[in-house]
């Protein structure tokens, strides 16, 4: 395995100086590891990956320096369009360094919506025209890297390094924070809500663990017939699925999302709030952080949700902090016309042991359709 900061150092001597981008679980270790020991001039978590690759463009135009983008491969989605119109030889030429964590690779064990994106990963980088070199746990050759670098500078464009599954060691975080320790944990407000007066209505979840949580709760409580809808991928856009659902289906829609999916695609904001449905209703489970894959810090907690959700046309918008206001706010959110957001402020941290769904995405989807449709 690498050390991350072994592989980070070399970088760092190569001349590669800003990180920036979106935190993958592949990747948890590295990204530890940069949060830790650079400022926060130096290295910025995205909203998106298409985000990280403007951000890294601006730095590269500041400063003729070649920057640095981690990603998910999922995030290959993000990033296309910048990847093409701007940094592409037949526009700007802009050099930069893509560190992609490889899920989904073929041959390896994953969830569905990694198969993907995992198997057309070189394809799809070949059909970009972005040079590129694999890197695994026995990786050695350093010469790869200096060789790929030095294209990205000679030949100014972008380049990659695919990372696959466990190539870094564990990199051990100093500080641990503790200032949202008597919040509530986002398992115990999942069952919270699925005991309550709205636990029959029509529930679109996010993406990671939210929506594995959310599904096991359903399972341990054998409430079977539900109308579930898991975005197990899509990352950001569950709320816009949910606003599809709440536009020709009569009922009330919860969708239920975190502060990282809401800040990776905040404009669905302005057109839930313009939409003027009185059957959306939106939560955000607010841990400050991407929980899913490691815990590495959003800004969710430096925002003001409520406030910008009024300010998008929200008819209503209410934050709570404990069991008491949960109960109370789970109750204004079905006793009101929408579109609503509930805020819930919770803090990080899941089971070890958690599950995920056991059938398919595809029959999932199956049974969802037949419990809204005429029902
Ligand atoms: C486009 C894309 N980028 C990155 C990821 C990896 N990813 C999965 S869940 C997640 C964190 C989601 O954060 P948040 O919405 O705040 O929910 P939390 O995990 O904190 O419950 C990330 C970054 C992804 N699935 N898709």
């Amino acid at each position: 395995m690498i050390k991350p900061e072994t592989f980070v150092n070399y970088l760092q001597k190569k001349g590669i100086n800003f990180f920036c981008g979106v935190p993958d679980s592949l990747l948890k270790e590295i990204c530890f590891f940069i949060n830790e020991n650079l400022g926060s001039k130096y290295h910025k978590i995205t909203a998106n990956e298409g985000s990280a690759i403007s951000l890294a463009t601006g730095y590269y135009l500041a400063t003729n320096k070649v920057p640095l983008v981690y990603l998910q491969n999922s995030g290959l989605g993000n990033a296309i369009n910048p990847l093409l119109s701007l940094c592409d030889k037949s526009v700007y030429k802009i050099p930069m360094i893509l560190l992609i964590g490889w899920r989904g690779e073929p041959g390896s064990i994953d969830e569905p919506q990694h198969i993907k994106h995992g198997e057309i990963q070189e394809t799809f980088l070949k059909t970009i025209d972005v040079p590129y070199e694999i890197i695994d746990n026995k990786f050695v050759d350093y010469t790869l890297i200096s060789n790929l670098i030095n294209k990205s500078k000679k030949e100014s464009r972008p380049v990659a390094l695919i990372i696959k599954k466990n190539t870094f060691s564990n990199f051990k975080i100093k500080s641990k924070s503790t200032a949202n320790i008597n919040l509530m944990l986002r398992e115990k407000v999942l069952k919270e809500i699925l005991s309550s007066e709205i636990k029959n209505e029509i529930f679109v979840t996010t993406t990671g663990k939210t929506s594995r949580e959310f599904y096991e709760l359903r399972k341990n409580n054998n409430q079977i017939l539900n109308k579930d809808f898991l975005t197990v991928g899509s990352m950001g856009h569950c709320s816009q699925i949910a606003l599809g659902i709440s536009m020709f289906n009569k009922n009330d829609v919860y969708c239920i999302d975190g502060d990282g999916s809401v800040i990776m695609h905040m404009g669905a904001l302005a057109i839930n709030g313009t939409s003027k449905l009185k059957n959306f209703k939106h939560i955000i489970l607010n841990n400050g952080s991407h929980e899913s894959v490691g815990g590495q810090p959003t800004v969710g907690k430096e925002i003001n949700f409520t406030k910008i959700a009024k300010n998008c046309g929200y008819k209503k918008s209410k934050k709570v902090s404990n069991f008491i206001e949960l109960k109370k706010g789970i109750k204004w959110l079905n006793e009101n016309k929408g579109p609503l957001l509930l805020e819930i402020l919770i803090k990080n941290g899941s089971r070890s042991n958690l599950g995920r769904p056991q059938e398919s995405p595809y029959t999932n989807k199956i049974n969802f359709m037949n419990n809204i449709i005429n029902e």
